[in-house]
């Protein structure tokens, strides 16, 4: 027991047990998810030489951060109005490199028995005014915790690394301008953000041509156009040499 333990009277610490609880399950809830998404990654590169996964990463919301949110939307401030209205406490980020990819990596985890789909917003076939274009998913993922299975929701966010980069420019000059960005500067933003759409869709088109060329001919694997990748630590993830597998096709037979 620590001195605060000693100090604090007893319903400010049973608060603080429940706030922990609270925060720790939806921690739970992204160390899963995280999981779950360098699984695909890993796979995906190591079968095909290729993921479409490029970088994932997460954040959790602080408890101030919750709170504000709340009393801003005039939630119930209480830890079940919480988690019913606040769905982005734990957030996944996923870039990828094309935008048939955002798609796939969409399809992945929404097809997993033990994910509930709660919401799906397309922003980049319905990008909002600004230009903003991401796939963003509500789900529910179940925390298996000492005395409780709880259901706790994760939101993800899935684009491309050209959609990831002009975000991440336009939430900076967001919170500069404390929400009031000039106009003339919202134009550029949303030039830019075309500029970034033609080139997720160049890239896409030289790359689905670069494939269908390595599938037609003799020409150089289309891997070598595909994002370079590695298993673990840059080292092949299993080795798995030629005498290896013919003794076992050998003792398969
Ligand atoms: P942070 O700090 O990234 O978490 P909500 O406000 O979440 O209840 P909303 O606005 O309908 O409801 O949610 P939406 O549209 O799904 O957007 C939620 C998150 O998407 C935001 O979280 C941003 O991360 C991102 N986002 C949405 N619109 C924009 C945009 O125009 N520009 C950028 N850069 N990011 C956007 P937070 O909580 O605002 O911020």
């Amino acid at each position: 027991m620590t001195d605060l333990d000693v100090e604090w009277p007893s319903d400010l610490r049973e608060l603080r047990t429940e706030l922990t609880r609270f925060m720790m399950s939806y921690k739970f809830a992204t160390d899963e998810m995280m999981t779950k998404v360098n699984i695909l990654k890993e796979e995906f590169s190591a079968i095909h030489d290729y993921s479409p996964i490029e970088h994932v990463s997460h954040r959790l919301k602080s408890p101030e951060g919750i709170l504000k949110k709340a009393n801003r939307k005039g939630y119930p401030l209480d830890l079940d109005g919480i988690r019913e209205n606040i769905q982005d406490i734990a957030g996944i980020r996923i870039t990828c490199s094309f935008i048939s990819d955002t798609y796939r990596v969409l399809e992945m985890l929404t097809s997993q028995r033990d994910i509930t789909v709660l919401q799906v917003k397309d922003y980049i076939e319905n990008p909002k005014p600004n230009g903003y274009k991401s796939l963003h998913l509500i789900v529910a993922i179940p925390v298996f915790m000492s005395d409780r299975v709880q259901p706790v929701t994760v939101e993800v966010q899935i684009r491309t690394v050209a959609m990831d980069f002009w975000a991440s420019l336009e939430h900076k000059i967001f919170y500069k301008y404390d929400g009031a960005v000039p106009p003339a500067l919202v134009g550029e933003l949303k030039e830019a953000a075309d500029v970034a759409n033609r080139l997720d869709v160049d890239m896409e088109r030289l790359h689905d041509q670069v494939v269908s060329l390595g599938a037609s001919s003799d020409a150089p694997s289309a891997r070598a156009t595909q994002p370079t990748q590695h298993g673990v630590d840059g080292a092949a993830p299993f080795p798995l040499p030629r005498s290896l597998l013919e003794a076992f096709m050998a003792k398969a037979v």
